[in-house]
């Protein structure tokens, strides 16, 4: 009998067999089209102990009870229709556990539903991509605890290792799995933003060669900002075109497309009002950058400065500005899932959370154990900013920083997520903001009622009848 059954077998589901079956541990696999169970078979199954089978009834007959399932198809309507599927053919206490990036309402709806027919349901975030699933990815489970407590092993088998500990912990029941996987996706969009921008200021500010940008990367990458991403960009630079002989970043059109986690990310703060404008940005970046006809009637028409140049000593700031505005889109992501435990009731471990991302995924990163040392040393810490590690970094870059962004400016050069990672640090530092003034507009044109900072209650001002005061509450 196999101990565990992978139905879905496209990259990320027959990698995660792979993954499963080379760690000893015998699989069953299945996918809706059965050829595909075939071709992978005939390519995989000396890999180790697989059941290969045409049907989902061959597919569940095939396992052992309490059966663990994992589904890993499309995302949505594939991921219902599945469980719809597997439903009849299961038994009482069965685990289906969905390790595919779906939205965590979607979960919450599923583990309620299932619940009810007494099943058990685990909505996994699986993250690193192919190479992740296969050889070790960051897994984040959210479902019931004893749940967990019986797929344990093989996740924490299967998931990366970093400093002799697994990528993987229980991260809280319902959606809380996939919660915290869709901000993990958005951290990534406003990553990849930031260096974007970086590199954008080194190629059309500066105006460095492709070579000299792929050698300051590499540099970059043996400091604090040392990362997958920053370690991907330069093999993506250095990369030539074997058609043009051009750098291949050059014949790559520039319209970044989206599969939607980045977009749920800041679609979910604006509903919970957290101020995620560095991850957010990122988002309206890509759509920008759809714009593609558009802009490139628009860069004939619309007025830009003088060209100037920047200067090549900027480098160093431009890295500085980097840090300072990841630290940012951080600290954001945390605090929108700090706000999010507060809704759904999920005890979120935020060093534990930062502590799973250091391996297996696309973030990881050599900051993340700063982040973990943080919320170690203050576990009630509001505000990763506020964390005396995060406040000297961000101190030390600062002047830079603004530097940066001042030049870009007056370049022209876009730096939507640098400058709106700047804009909310000096928002969040300011002990009194102009609100007061929106709250003043407010009442004089809807009586909306404002508090005052020098006694309780709430009061308006007859704006346009005698200009008094009253209390109103
Ligand atoms: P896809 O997202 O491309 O889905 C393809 C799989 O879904 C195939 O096995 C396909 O079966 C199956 N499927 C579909 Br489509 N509709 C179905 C239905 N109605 N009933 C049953 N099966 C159905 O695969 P993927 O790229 O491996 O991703 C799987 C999941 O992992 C997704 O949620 C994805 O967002 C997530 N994820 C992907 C990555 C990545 O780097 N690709 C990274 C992290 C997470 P068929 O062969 O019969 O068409």
């Amino acid at each position: 009998m196999s101990q565990i059954g992978v139905t879905g077998l496209a990259v990320m589901g027959a990698n995660l067999a792979r993954n499963i079956a080379r760690n000893g541990v015998p699989i069953a696999v299945h996918n809706r089209t059965a050829s595909k169970t075939k071709d992978f078979m005939d390519e995989f199954s000396g890999e180790g102990d697989f059941t290969g089978t045409e049907t989902l009834q061959e597919f569940v007959e095939a396992l052992e009870r309490p059966r663990r399932i994992i589904v890993m198809v499309k995302a949505g309507a594939p991921v219902d229709g599945v469980i719809a599927d597997l439903e009849p053919l299961l038994d009482k206490d069965d685990i289906i556990i969905d390790a595919g990036n779906s939205h965590y309402v979607d979960t919450r709806r599923r583990e309620e539903e299932l619940t009810a027919k007494g099943l058990r349901f685990i909505g996994s975030g699986v993250s690193g991509g192919e190479e992740g699933a296969l050889n070790g990815p960051s897994i984040m489970p959210g479902g019931p605890r004893e749940a967990y407590g019986e797929v344990e092993e093989i996740f924490t088998t299967i998931a990366a290792q970093v400093d002799g500990s697994p990528c993987c912990a229980y991260i809280g029941p319902d959606g809380a799995g996939h919660y915290v996987k869709m901000v993990h996706n958005g951290i990534e969009y406003a990553d990849m933003q930031l260096i974007a921008e970086a590199y954008d200021l080194l190629r059309h500010g500066i105006g460095l060669d492709v070579p000299a940008i792929k050698a300051i990367f590499d540099d970059w990458n043996r400091g604090d900002l040392e990362s997958f991403l920053i370690e991907i960009t330069a093999t993506v630079l250095d990369k030539v075109d074997a058609e043009t002989g051009k750098p291949l970043i050059d014949v790559i059109v520039d319209q970044a497309e989206q599969k939607g986690t980045g977009r749920w990310t800041a679609q979910d703060a604006l509903e919970l009002g957290v101020p995620l404008t560095g991850i957010t940005e990122a988002v309206f970046a890509r759509s920008l950058s759809a714009l593609r006809d558009q802009r490139r009637d628009a860069s004939g028409v619309l007025a830009g400065p003088k060209p100037g140049g920047l200067p090549e000593s900027l480098v160093d700031d431009i890295r500085a500005a980097l840090y300072a505005s990841k630290v940012v889109a951080y600290a954001q992501g945390f605090e929108q899932m700090a706000a999010a435990a507060k809704t759904y009731n999920w005890d979120l471990k935020m060093g534990e959370l930062a502590k799973i991302w250091r391996g297996g995924c696309i973030i990881r990163a050599r900051f993340l154990n700063r982040i973990t040392e943080s919320y170690d040393a203050h576990p009630d810490l509001v505000n990763l900013l506020m964390a005396p590690y995060f406040q000297d970094a961000v101190a030390s870059a600062q002047d830079a920083w603004r530097k940066v962004i001042v030049s870009a400016v007056e370049q022209g050069v876009a730096v939507p997520a640098f400058s709106s990672s700047l804009a909310y640090y000096d928002g969040y530092r300011r002990e009194r903001g102009p609100a007061n003034l929106i709250q003043g507009q407010r009442d004089f044109f809807g009586a909306h009622t404002y508090r005052r900072v020098d006694k309780d209650g709430s009061f308006h001002t007859r704006w346009s009848q005698d200009g008094t005061e009253v209390r109103t509450d």
